[in-house]
C-alpha cells in the first residue's frame, strides 16, 4: 500500500520537475520592472509625463516641481552608444545640453527657470537656465553608453546654483551654475512656440524624450530607465557606494518612481510627500513603440517597498 502512494508521489513530482514553468511563475527581481524608451521624439509619445504646474491657476504645483530648494535627481539607466548617437557638446555658459539625447526634460520653451539632463558623446550632460541669471551646461567625463547599468545622481545647491554630477557614486563633474529659483513659476504662461501655446509640454517633467518634439536637432533618449528619486536636499557630500536596493522614501523624498506597474499607463509616485502625489502618465507609441515595460535587471536586491505594491494594485486591476 505504502509503495503505491510513493508511486503517485513520484509521478506528481516528475510532472512538476518536467514542467516547472507551467507550475511556478518566474519571480520578478527586486528591481521589479523598468521602462525601455526608443527615442522616437515625436507626437508627444515614447515618454513619461509628470505634471508640475497647472497653467490655469497660480497654485503651487505638486512636489515633483523641484528647483525652489536644493535638489538631488537620481536614477538608473542602461543604454548603448549606437542608440544615442548625439555627439559631445561644448560645455559652459550655454544651453547645449539640449543637443544631447534627452533623458530628463524640465525645459520651458524660450523661457527661463529650466533644466535637463542628456547624453552627449556618451557622457552625461546637465543644464540649467536661472531666473535671469544665465545658462550653464555641465559635462560629465564617464561614458555611460556601454550597455551596463549606471546610477546617475545630479545635485543643485539653491543658494549659489552649484552643480554636482555623480556616476556610480563617483564625482564625474562639478561647476558653478546660475543662481536662483528654477522651479516652474506658479503663474507661468507657456509660450506660443508649439503649434500653439506649449501647454502640453512646458508644465511637465518629461522622462525619456525631448518634451516639445522640436525636431531631430534635439534628439530623445533610447534605452532603459529605472528608479527615479527626486529629493529636496543634497544627499551626497563626496563619493559614495551606489545604491544596492530600490530607494525608500524619507522626509526629503519629494517624488519616487519605481516603475514597477509592469502594465498600463499609470506611473505612480510612492514618495507619500506632503502636497503630492506627483503621479505621471506613460505616453506609448512610435516605431518601435515605447516606452515598453521590461523586467528590470538593474543591480538592486531587497524587496520592493510594501507601499508600492498597494499603490499599484488599483492600476493593475484596470
Ligand atoms: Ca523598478
Ligand atoms: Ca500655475
Ligand atoms: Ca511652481
Amino acid at each position: 500500500m505504502a509503495w503505491r502512494w510513493m508511486g503517485w508521489v513520484l509521478v506528481v513530482l516528475g510532472l512538476w520537475v518536467s514542467e516547472p514553468t507551467a507550475m511556478v511563475q518566474a519571480a520578478p527581481t527586486a528591481a521589479g520592472f523598468a521602462l525601455r524608451f526608443y527615442g522616437n521624439g515625436v507626437n508627444d509619445i515614447d515618454r513619461v509625463k509628470i505634471p508640475i504646474d497647472d497653467p490655469a491657476t497660480a497654485l503651487p504645483g505638486p512636489p515633483a516641481d523641484i528647483g525652489s530648494q536644493d535638489f538631488t535627481l537620481e536614477f538608473w539607466i542602461k543604454a548603448h552608444a549606437a542608440d544615442n548617437p548625439a555627439p559631445a557638446v561644448s560645455c559652459g555658459n550655454n544651453v547645449n545640453w539640449i543637443y544631447g539625447n534627452i533623458v530628463i526634460d524640465r525645459d520651458r520653451y524660450n523661457q527661463d527657470r529650466k533644466f535637463g539632463l542628456a547624453l552627449a558623446g556618451g557622457k552625461v550632460v546637465v543644464g540649467v537656465s536661472g531666473d535671469g541669471t544665465g545658462n550653464f551646461t555641465l559635462c560629465g567625463a564617464t561614458d555611460v553608453t556601454d550597455g551596463a547599468w549606471h546610477h546617475i545622481a545630479w545635485q543643485r545647491r539653491r543658494s549659489d546654483g552649484y552643480l554636482w554630477l555623480y556616476v556610480d557614486g563617483k564625482l564625474d563633474a562639478q561647476g558653478d551654475g546660475p543662481n536662483g529659483d528654477i522651479s516652474y513659476p506658479d503663474d507661468g504662461v507657456p509660450g506660443n512656440y508649439c503649434n500653439g501655446p506649449c501647454v502640453w509640454s512646458d508644465p511637465y517633467l518629461v522622462i525619456g524624450a525631448e518634451k516639445h518634439d522640436a525636431g531631430p536637432a534635439y534628439p530623445s533618449f533610447s534605452g532603459t530607465l529605472d528608479e527615479l528619486r527626486l529629493s529636496n536636499t543634497l544627499r551626497y557630500h563626496g563619493d559614495f557606494s551606489r545604491p544596492t536596493a530600490p530607494f525608500t522614501a524619507d522626509a526629503h523624498t519629494v517624488a519616487l518612481y519605481h516603475f514597477d506597474a509592469g502594465a498600463g499607463d499609470f506611473i505612480g509616485d510612492s514618495s507619500a510627500a506632503a502636497g503630492g502625489p506627483s503621479h505621471g502618465t506613460r505616453r506609448f507609441g512610435g516605431s518601435p513603440a515605447g516606452p515598453v515595460w521590461v523586467l528590470s535587471d538593474a543591480p538592486l536586491s531587497g524587496p520592493p517597498p510594501l507601499l508600492d505594491r498597494r499603490l499599484y494594485l488599483p492600476a493593475l486591476r484596470r
